[in-house]
């Protein structure tokens, strides 16, 4: 009996010991709880973006992935692309696209947020470039707004307003098929009837406007319906195509 009672009082006291030293570890748990919350190190945010000098209407990508958390990791990304001080995304991928739609200069800003909710900021500046050249187009169509029958004619006319230095500047126009155009007004260009393509051999300059007038003859089957006028305007020096905006040269067939 008395091995057994000093068995027993023994396991007791390791009973006692076991939940003292499971409190003091709960408490250590906590203590580490409290320390950890409180010694979060806060996320380091930075970000690049391509390309590096783009237009405006181009899509720019920027891309967080560089952004850091020394002790946890990155949860939520926003961005406030125009500096003007409105998040304008969030998200949890670090990577964002943005288009600006006016040249000059913007300051980029990047929050990030870590896994313990410690914010940090980054900012940037992005140079946005005019497009070299703006493209206007509209129609003067028999029956308004923008209707025609079929085998009725109707005036387009671009308007290409210069932004920079070109030379090598051509326009091209793409018609639906079957469709026919007569070149009215070609503001100096050379018409390659082929192609329904202009070329300029002079130069242009800042502020210049171009404005060119096209006949388009519809087919006299043509079915009811929506058609469009696309085209581009393109130059070697410096080299860009711009299309003409969609949705600007639709005319429906009725
Ligand atoms: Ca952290
Ligand atoms: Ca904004």
């Amino acid at each position: 009996m008395k091995p057994r009672s000093r068995s027993g009082s023994g396991g007791l006291l390791l009973r006692h010991l076991g939940y003292s030293v499971g409190l003091v570890l709960m408490l250590m748990a906590l203590t580490a709880l409290t320390l950890h919350a409180s010694s979060n190190r806060p996320p380091q945010p930075s970000f690049t973006y391509a390309p590096s000098e783009p237009t405006i209407n181009d899509v720019v990508t920027f891309d967080a992935s560089g952004s850091t958390d020394p002790d946890g990791e990155l949860v939520r990304f926003e961005w406030d692309f125009d500096g003007d001080g409105v998040w304008d995304l969030a998200s949890g991928s670090p990577l964002a696209e943005w288009l600006y739609d006016h040249g000059g200069s913007y300051q980029v800003a990047l929050r990030v947020t870590d896994d313990d909710g410690a914010i940090a900021i980054a900012t940037g500046m992005i140079e946005v470039e005019e497009a070299p050249v703006a493209v206007r187009g509209e129609l003067s169509t028999p029956i308004e707004p923008n209707r025609v029958l079929p085998g009725d004619s109707f005036e387009v006319t671009v308007r290409i307003e210069v932004h920079t230095e070109v030379s090598g500047l051509g326009l091209a126009a793409e018609l639906p098929e079957g469709w026919r155009l007569l070149a009215r007004e070609n503001a100096g260009a050379a018409f390659k009837r082929s192609a329904n393509q202009w070329l300029w051999v002079q130069g242009f300059l800042p502020g210049d406007q171009i404005t060119v007038k096209i006949e388009v003859v519809v087919p006299g089957d043509a079915q009811p319906g929506l058609y469009e006028i696309r085209g581009y305007v393109q130059s070697f020096s410096p080299r860009f195509k711009i299309p003409i905006p969609k949705g600007l040269l639709v005319v429906q067939v009725v």
